[in-house]
């Protein structure tokens, strides 16, 4: 195939949990990488320490990283990985602006209102998007850990009419090397049923402060996650997605396969960060207005998250 034969130059902007798995992957594998860091100390760090995954079987592996914090600027590539939270795009807008028009981008975000922001920002084929349900915890500044497999959905926002040459190469290498990947002709669909997923488990958890696994465990968390995803696809709907019951059926099994996983909300709250509950629960909350759709409980988690997480947003 034509796409296995390019090779290309990853830059993985964002060192959190998903920034750090895919860094640490692509060098596990025998394929260079630049990773970017939000702050100095952490690109020191990981250039002092190596960056250590620890594998779904147990293993520690560490391997030696060029890092560099953002403030420096974007090194050079051809692909760059946008794993950082959906707050952080508005800032990187510029920097990425710069990049030559052969550069790819490809957004890893929770949430909605990321695409927006790109498209508006960059040029036509040149950002594309991916979902991806592993699970994985980042538990040091240079030290992650990979807690559920899953699947890694790339592709454009909207259908286009040709394959990009450099995504089909990396989905390409990432099935290579053991990273379930596929290359599909929209995103967006794909983007509207994670929002649905986070919309429920990270909350939840955050709020709960429990792993994910465990809102299985009692009825009382299932019966509100049902009247929450309710809520979720009575707006994904219209809003032009089909949403059905297998909908809520991988729901659950993102729960169960991620059973150990700590939900990146709850993760941000623990840290102090910004958590990204606007761009999940307050897109919902948005979305529900602007379509006449009541969204009772949405907007409950909202209020909840944002008190839990002191970050009240002026009202
Ligand atoms: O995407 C996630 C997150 O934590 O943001 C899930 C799928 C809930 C895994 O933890």
């Amino acid at each position: 195939m034509q796409s296995e034969a390019i090779t290309f130059h990853p830059v993985v902007i964002g060192g959190g949990s998903v920034g750090l798995l895919y860094a640490a992957r692509f060098l596990l594998n025998g394929q260079s990488v630049e990773l970017v860091t939000r702050t100095r100390e952490q690109a020191a760090l990981i250039g002092d320490r190596g960056l250590s995954l620890f594998t779904l079987d147990g293993r520690r592996e560490t391997v030696a990283v060029n890092a560099s914090p953002i403030d420096d600027g974007l090194p050079e590539g051809d692909l760059y990985l946008l794993a950082v939270k959906q707050t952080a795009i508005a800032e990187l807008l510029p920097l990425l602006r710069q990049l030559p028009r052969s550069a790819r981008v490809l957004a890893l975000q929770n949430g909605m209102g990321h695409h927006e922001q790109l498209a508006e920002g960059l040029e036509p084929g040149q950002h594309f998007y991916a979902i991806n349900t592993e699970g994985a915890r980042r538990l040091s500044p240079f030290e992650v850990e990979h807690t559920g497999t899953g699947l890694l959905r790339v592709g454009p926002w909207t259908a286009e009419p040709v394959r990009d040459p450099l995504i089909a190469a990396f989905v390409a290498w990432a099935n290579r090397c053991g990273i379930r990947a596929e290359y599909v002709d929209a995103v967006e669909p794909y983007a509207w049923r994670k929002l649905l997923a986070n919309a429920l488990i990270n909350p939840l958890t955050a709020l709960f402060e429990i792993p994910n696994g465990m809102l299985l465990d009692s009825p009382h968390t299932l019966r509100l996650m049902r009247e929450l995803f309710d809520e979720a696809a009575a707006v994904a709907k219209r809003c032009g997605q089909k949403i059905d019951e297998a909908d809520w059926q991988e729901i659950v099994s993102i729960c169960r396969n991620t059973s150990r996983n700590l939900s990146s909300m709850l993760q941000d709250i623990r840290r102090h960060h910004r958590t990204e509950v606007d761009a999940i629960n307050g897109y919902l909350v948005d979305k529900g207005k602007r379509t006449g759709t009541p969204v009772p409980l949405h907007e409950t988690l909202l209020r909840a998250v944002h008190l839990k997480s002191g970050m009240e947003t002026a009202k």
